[in-house]
């Protein structure tokens, strides 16, 4: 090894001794061919100067090429509120910056020019310059001040935080390597705690369901399913990471934010223009039907002639903008901006992770114990009925089945969560002050018809029983139980039977 370093030294050394003797030839030749530097520099200013119209005329074509890709310009506005300052701010420092460009590139091609070499001519030294330095130091402290502190204003603009009493939707982001799992905040508004030690397959955030806020939380880590907002409404993402570094960027709202694990960030944002009115943007045409951006007016998949226009394709995406990995780029997910009815709509739409997924599993804390979200969706779903039967001309529309009243098996006792039902109807009996009922009790047609026909007439009372003692005059409904002579369903079967055990109430006035 140290041979061959010795052997590379000696030949390194040779090769330079050969370059030295080179250049000092080349340097004698030069000596006696001054006439031919001289040419050499004309040509060379003369390049600049033309190099220098070119690069510049170069530039200003561009940006008149590009200007409806530049912010601000041309159909890419801010659809949120704070984008407009930041837009304007970018393109404060874009104009000021771009005069410095404009001015020291002339400078620099010309000066190249007009102190080309020349025989006789020496560069002039000067050691100290107080006007220069003062005069190059005020501009750009100026200038700078003046971009710093509206940069600063426009900074504490889009970060506020949303003040206490205001009305805004929360939702979260959490990145992964790599999707975006997006959480709402269901019907209560509030996003349930989480912790990182309860992450598992069927728990991808680590939610604690101890927490009854996490139990009407929407989760979508489907990288296909669109998610909404509301137009005009504040919303503020919450940002964490579970892994590594993300960023959660969507360039149309002029949000970006770094998903930081251990550190929670947000970003608060209020979209101004939906989908729609974007798209219509985008497709655009003047007076004589000719498209103000042609690049929006073609196919959105060039391989099917019948897919619909990319300004009719446009969606609002949520990217990853941090290099996080090389599946970095299918982190993307779709969000539409709609009218607050869609959005409604949408919402009410949306399954709760813990309802469809963990309730009544082996990790669910209150499994087999009744939760308020269930007793209100169950107070929901007993009014939309009562609404129905009440509009309905029909008389077999007018009974309606307690579906979770439950006795005691064998018994009269109703157990403890059938009174959340009942308390539904005596609601609605005090919000209908004219309706009366009659309380119907039925049984399958197992054990002897005498005892099912009791084991029914004193269910029914054992449910009046309960009416009255909340206060619902005697007056107002009768109890009759009819064992197994009104089935709804076969005795044959096990479901059938259990269908047929059943409380009723019918509405006789209204
Ligand atoms: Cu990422």
């Amino acid at each position: 090894m140290t041979g061959l370093i010795i052997l590379l030294c000696i030949l390194l050394i040779f090769v330079i001794v050969v370059q030295i003797g080179k250049v000092s030839e080349i340097a004698g030749k030069i000596r006696g061919e001054e006439e031919i530097e001289a040419d050499g520099n004309r040509i060379n200013g003369a390049l600049s100067i033309i190099f220098m119209v070119l690069f510049l005329a170069g530039c200003v074509i561009s940006a008149i090429y590009y200007q409806d890709s530049m912010l601000g310009y041309g159909p890419h506005v801010s659809a949120s509120e704070h984008g407009v300052g930041l837009d304007r701010i970018f393109n404060v420092t874009l104009f000021f910056t771009g005069i410095v460009f404009v001015i020291t590139h002339i400078a620099l091609f010309y000066f190249a020019y007009k102190y080309q070499g020349r025989t006789g001519r020496k560069a002039r030294f000067i050691s100290h310059d107080n006007k220069l330095e003062v005069i190059w130091t005020i501009i750009p402290a100026v200038v700078m001040t003046f971009l710093v502190v509206g940069g600063l204003e426009a900074w504490n603009d889009v970060m506020a935080d949303v003040e206490e009493g205001e009305d805004y939707i929360e939702i979260e982001a959490t990145g992964q390597q790599f999707a975006w799992t997006i959480r709402y905040p269901g019907d209560d508004g509030l996003i349930g705690t989480k912790d990182f030690r309860l992450i598992n397959p069927n728990n991808p955030l680590g939610m604690d369901w101890e927490d009854p806020k996490t139990h009407d939380d929407v989760v979508s880590t489907g990288a296909g399913e669109i998610m909404k907002l509301p137009v005009g409404k504040k919303v503020r993402v919450r940002i964490t990471s579970r892994d590594v570094l993300h960023n959660f960027d969507m360039p149309h709202f002029r949000i970006k934010m770094d998903a930081v694990p251990g550190l929670p960030t947000y970003f608060v944002f209020t979209p101004t223009v939906t989908t729609e009115e974007y798209r219509a943007g985008l497709g655009a045409t003047d007076k004589n039907g000719e498209p103000l951006y042609p690049e929006w007016w073609e196919l959105s998949d060039e391989e099917d002639p019948e897919s619909p226009m990319r300004w009719e394709a446009f969606q609002y995406e949520l990217a990853c903008a941090e290099l996080c990995g090389n599946g970095h780029y299918s982190m993307r997910r779709v969000f539409e901006i709609v009218s607050q009815e869609e959005y409604d709509e949408w919402e009410a739409s949306q399954n709760s992770y813990y309802l469809t997924t963990i309730r009544n599993t082996d990790e669910d804390p209150f499994k087999g114990r009744l939760l308020d979200v269930e007793i209100k969706a169950r107070g929901k779903e007993f009014k939309n009925r009562l609404q129905t039967a009440l509009a309905s001309e029909a008389v077999e529309d007018k009974t309606l089945r307690f579906d979770y009243v439950n006795f005691n098996t064998g018994s009269a006792v109703l157990t403890p969560d059938s009174r959340y039902e009942l308390e539904n109807l005596v609601a609605a009996m005090s919000d209908y002050p004219n309706m009366t009922v009659e309380l119907a009790g039925h049984t399958d047609n197992v054990g002897s018809a005498d005892g099912n026909q009791t084991l029914s007439q004193s269910r029914a009372a054992a449910v009046m029983n309960f009416l009255a003692s909340k206060g619902i005059s005697s007056a107002r409904m009768t109890a009759q139980g009819y064992g197994p002579t009104i089935p709804v369903e076969s005795n044959d079967t096990e479901e059938g039977r259990a269908a047929n055990r059943r409380t009723e109430f019918k509405i006789i006035n209204q």
